[in-house]
This record gives structure tokens, sequence and C-alpha cells, in this order.
């Protein structure tokens, strides 16, 4: 192994017997040396109140106030825009100097303390400003990811009850234009007198002109320009929410997941820490959106709270060129590339010769999340982007998590092949069986986290119940992770993926309860059903059952499929869109009325035979039927 890094085998054998050993002091000691507070906190886990409960600090004050007196001149984001001569470098201070003008603006729009504002934007640099901006005067952002529809949009921002709304006049993607002010509007037409949204400040990415509502509706460039560069940071609970991010789950409506503020930022910054080996000459490139989690974690506060350059880049992987995102790394010398197995495996696809044309030798260590990684992927993302040299951190989390639980630690721990390895120090993984009993040594099974760790969410926004019985209900004593795993017999983990109705479609959540309650608005469907299945370069494919009423004429049914994708383009995104849509008289049920998910998989994935004891069925006839359909395609 290389002694580049900046941890060993033996330093991190310290570090995990240290927090063993004594958790509560561990904890306490990386909090109070990765933040700054504005009240130390005495003790780091209350079971009651929380992590770090009695400090006090500011999210914002961390990323860029502590960095400025040694560090103020470093470059803090590197944005590059789709061309290539486009790039905009912004210091730690005039970063800072940003995040106070707007973080005024906000004000000004009468947003206070506790207030939510939801941000909409493409990738450009006042997303970070936007969320920061949120942080320093103790409003919880909620950022919506940019692939949503009106509808989901409308969804989220009623149930957050958001004051303040960010968004942009478009997006651009190469000749394109997204319609962002377009679709906000949308939106909040969507919500009528409902809506809780006060103000709405557009970013203007070009040129482009929109209608602005008068009253409502301002261009946020003016009043930046007009606003004081001075705002103290609110000094926060530590337990105070820093934001909500809305995630799919197995029932319902999306979930806003609740982070605070003093637990999240030491997990934040003590995961990006370890899984990057991070060094200050870094130049750290997290390809998610800020629509993500990851681009909450590792875009916006584990890489700020720890000083870093941080990379961001408006454009496509392969766009308009192949190599593109190569292209990237090379001119600004990326050391830390931190991208989805799902790019990983569309880049593979263009052929090795691709990356081969640039030089990619600034690159240290590589990272993956969102789905499982394929062994094909992994190698070809070890070999050929890192030279066989590079680490593949293979980081295993969650939006509910806050950041990465399992992942390899460059330098310390021994790399095996599309695993997510070991669980971070103060992680504690359990695998348990479906009666939820603890299963030991080499084992596959549901997997469950016991204890808590500084990153864990709050709760869910305005729901506390859901919030526990979703996560501590399904097993008893543990939090359940929606996932199952396989364990070896030296502790190394492989994620397997959802064991939920939970649909991973390219790292994106979808939940089929979410699908089917679009659908449901189809008044001459009965029923459906969405699964997943497995796909070569999306992970998981989206498939869709629908039964429609009886009696229906061939017409009508015939125009059902394409009213299907409507409505979920509608409704939840054009990323939810199905890959198939099959008509079926009926679905397979349990003599209880239950819909036999794992039935339909099988039979979505071409599955003849092999499906077990079909007399339990109230309606075993329909599984030939749906072998037939699913045959004929
Ligand atoms: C960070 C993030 C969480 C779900 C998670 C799991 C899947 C994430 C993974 C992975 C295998 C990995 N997932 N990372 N599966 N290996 N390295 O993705 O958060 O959007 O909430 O999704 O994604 O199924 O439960 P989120």
């Amino acid at each position: 192994m290389s002694s580049s890094f900046c941890l060993t085998p033996q330093t991190y054998h310290v570090l995990t017997d240290g927090v063993r050993r004594d958790p509560e002091e561990f904890w306490l000691k990386e909090g109070h040396r990765r933040l700054v507070w504005s009240r130390e906190p005495t003790r780091a886990m209350d079971q009651e109140k929380g992590w770090f409960a009695d400090g006090t600090l500011n999210a914002s004050a961390n990323c860029l106030d502590r960095h400025l007196p040694e560090h103020g001149e470093k470059t803090a984001i590197i944005w590059q825009g789709e061309e290539a001569d486009h790039v905009i470098r912004l210091t730690y201070r005039e970063l800072h100097a940003r995040v106070c003008a707007f973080a005024n603006v906000l004000r000004d729009c009468g947003v206070k303390r506790g207030d939510r504002v939801a941000i909409h934007l493409p990738c450009v640099i006042e997303g970070i400003i936007a969320m920061q901006a949120c942080a320093r005067i103790g409003a919880m952002h909620v950022v919506l990811f940019g692939g949503f529809s009106a509808e989901a949009i409308a969804d989220r921002v009623a149930d957050s009850g958001a004051v303040v709304v960010v968004t942009a006049n478009v997006g651009r993607r190469g000749a394109k234009r997204i319609p962002y002010k377009t679709t906000m509007d949308a939106a909040l037409r969507l919500l009528g007198d409902k809506s809780t949204v006060r103000h709405v400040l557009v970013v203007g990415v070009t040129e482009d002109e929109v209608p602005l509502e008068a009253g409502r509706d301002a261009l946020l460039e003016p009043l930046l320009r007009a606003a004081s560069m001075d705002c103290a940071p609110e000094a926060m609970n530590a337990t105070d929410p820093l934001f909500l991010l809305y995630t799919s789950g197995s029932t319902g409506k999306p979930k806003g997941i609740v982070h605070g503020t003093g637990g999240y930022l030491t997990w934040a910054s003590f995961t990006h820490q370890l899984v990057f080996d991070h060094q200050p000459s870094d130049i750290f490139w997290c390809t998610a959106d800020i629509g993500w989690i990851t681009g909450h974690s590792y875009v916006a506060y584990g890489p700020l709270a720890n000083g870093a350059t941080i990379l961001l880049f408006e454009g496509m992987p392969s766009h308009p060129t192949p190599g593109r995102w190569w292209e990237v790394i090379a001119k600004h010398g990326v050391t830390t590339f931190y991208t989805s197995p799902t790019a990983i495996r569309a880049l593979m696809s263009e052929g090795d010769e691709i990356p081969g044309r640039y030089d990619l030798s600034s690159l240290r260590v590589l990272g993956s999340v969102g789905e499982p990684i394929n062994h094909e992927a992994w190698t070809w993302f070890h070999e050929v982007i890192g030279g066989g040299r590079c680490p593949v951190v293979d980081t295993w989390w969650q939006t509910e998590t806050g950041g990465a639980m399992i992942s390899l630690v460059p330098g310390a721990v021994e790399a095996r092949p599309a695993s997510a390895t070991l669980p971070l120090p103060g992680v504690n993984p359990v695998l348990l069986d479906e009666k939820g009993q603890p299963l030991e040594g080499a084992a596959e099974g549901i997997l469950c986290i016991d204890g808590s760790w500084p990153g864990c969410a709050l709760t869910i926004w305005n729901d506390d119940a859901l919030f526990q019985t979703t996560y501590f209900k399904p097993y008893p004593g543990h939090y359940f992770t929606g996932d199952g795993a396989r364990r070896d017999e030296d502790g190394y983990f492989w994620i397997t993926g959802r064991v939920d109705d939970v649909i991973n479609v390219s790292g994106h959540r979808i939940g089929s309860a979410e699908i089917e309650d679009a659908i449901s608005e189809i008044h001459d469907i009965s029923e459906s059903a969405a699964v997943g299945i497995p796909h070569d370069l999306k992970g998981q494919g989206l498939i869709v059952y629908i039964v429609p009423h009886e009696g229906l004429d061939k017409a009508v049914t015939a125009g059902l499929k394409d009213q299907v994708v409507r409505i979920i383009g509608t409704k939840v995104g054009r990323y939810a869109v199905p890959e198939k849509v099959f008509v079926v008289p009926d679905l397979p049920k349990t003599r209880s009325g239950k819909n036999v998910r794992r039935l339909m998989r099988k039979i979505a994935c071409g599955e003849t035979e092999g499906f077990g004891d079909l007399s339990t069925l109230a309606n075993p006839a329909i599984v030939p039927e749906l072998i037939r359909i699913v045959g004929e395609g």
C-alpha cells in the first residue's frame, strides 16, 4: 500500500480502537477539533437530546469564516461551464462575501431563523452560495432535484412550507435551455392560494428573459449588488435543523429528511477527510447534483468545512465530445474524483481509448456512490481511470445517514473489488435474518445499524412518527437501512441492493408507491405495480404492470401505455419514466390481497420457472399469463 496517504493501517487502528473503547470521548474530541463553536459542547451523545446538544455553532461560519485568517486567498470553488473558456474561480474570501450578501438578501425577504427556503437550480455557483446563505441565518434549505416535475416540486414546497424559492431563469445543456423558472411558476400555480412562498429569487444563468410576477419575483443579481457583505452568522444549537432534503421511501409520499447542525457537520467533515484522504492541495470533484444528499455532504459541507478546493462542472460526461469529464480532470488537475456507477458504466461503454487521450496522472483517489458497483465497472475505474494506482472508495450510505458509513479508507484498509469494505469508525452494521435475528460471521441478510453516529438524521419533517416506524420499527433496536448486504469472513461488506419497495435507477431513489400513486390518477386503470429489474447501465430499470378496468374498448387500452409514461413524467419527473409498461389482466396476489412483487420482478426479468410454491396465491393462473405477456414484449 502506498505510504502517501494520511492514514496507515496502524494509525487507523488507533482511531477505530479509540472509538470502540470510548465513543463519547472520541466524538467529543472530533467535534471540538473539526469545528469552531460559539459554545463548545460538553457532551457528544445524549440519548434524549441528540449530538453535541449543549453546543452552539454556525455551519456557514465553519465552512467559510474560519478559513479566512490563514486561507482566505485559497480557491474554494472552481466552476467549469460547458464551454472550455467558461471558468469561474472563487477564493474563500470571495465566496464568504457572496454568501454574506445572499444571506442579507434573504433577510430582506423576511427569512428568519427556522424558516425554509427552497432551492431549485442547475449546476451554478449560486446553488452552494444559497445553501451557505441559508445556513448563515439559520434558515433550512430544501434543495430540489433539477429533474423534478412541477407537481413534484409543488408537493415538496407545500410540505416544507418554504417562504422563499431560489430558482434560475433557465438551465443550460449545450444549445438547449431547461425552463427552471417556468417549471417553478407552474408548481406555484398548482399551489395557488395555499402557497406559503412569498418571494421567488431568480438567478440569471443566461441572458434569456423570463416573466417576473410583480411583488413576488425578483432577479437576484441587482439585489446582491445592493446588499451589504457583512452578515454575522446566527449561533444555532447543534441540534437545530440545518436542512431538509426529500427522498423516496417504500411507502407513500417522499419524506423530508431533516439533518441537524453539529452532528451532521462533524460527520461530513470526518468522513470527507477519512474516505477521500483529504490533503490541502487536493482538487476535489464530486459530480453529484446538489439536489442529492451526496451534493450536500461532499460538494457543499464536508469539503468546505475542511477548507478544500472543490470543482463544479455544469456539463455532461460525454458532451459535446466523449471524454469531456476526463478533459476537465486533466485541465484542472483534479486529484479526487467521486461519481456514480451509472456514470462509470456509461463512460466505460465508450471504450478505453477515450480516457487514454487525457493525462489523468493528477488523480489520487476515486470514489463511487449511489448504487452497488459491479465488478467490471469497479475494475475499469481502478485500472483505466486510476491507472491501477488510485484506491477506489466505494462508499455506502444514504440520505438518512448524512455521510459515508461503509467505505474503503485509503492507506488504511486493503481493497477488495466491488466491496464497500469495512464500516467507518463509530459505525456498527449488523446483518439480520428475516425474523430479525442477528447473523454472525460470513452471512447475507438485511443491513441494519446499531447505535447512533453523529450524521444520523434527526427526523422526518412534520412526521416524527413516520421516522420511527420507517427506520426503527421493522427491526426493533436497530436502524433499518432498507438494503441487503453480504459480509465475508473478514467482515467486508458487499451491498446487494434494496430489500424494500424502493427502486434505484441510476442512483435515483424511486418509491414504487410514488409511481403507483401517479398512475392511480388514470381512471381507466384499476391497479398497477412498479418493480425494478437489473439494467446494464442504470443498475436498475423501472418496469410497470397495469391492469385496465374490465370492458374497455381496444383503442382506449392501446393508449394506456402512453398515458402512463406521460403521467409519471408530469407527476414525478422524466427521470422516473419506465423502461416498459405491461398491460395485464390482473396482478399476482396473496389470499390476503397483497401484490406479490417478488414474482412480478422475476417475471419482468424474463424468468419462466423456479417461482416456488404458487398455491398460496389467490390467483395462480395469472402467473403463466404474465409470463406470456412479458415474453411477447
Ligand atoms: C448516498 C446515497 C441510498 C441508497 C442506499 C443503497 C444505495 C448508495 C451505495 C448504494 C450500494 C453503494 N447506495 N450507495 N448501494 N453501494 N456504495 O446514495 O443516498 O440517494 O439516499 O440512496 O442508495 O440502496 O440505501 P440516497
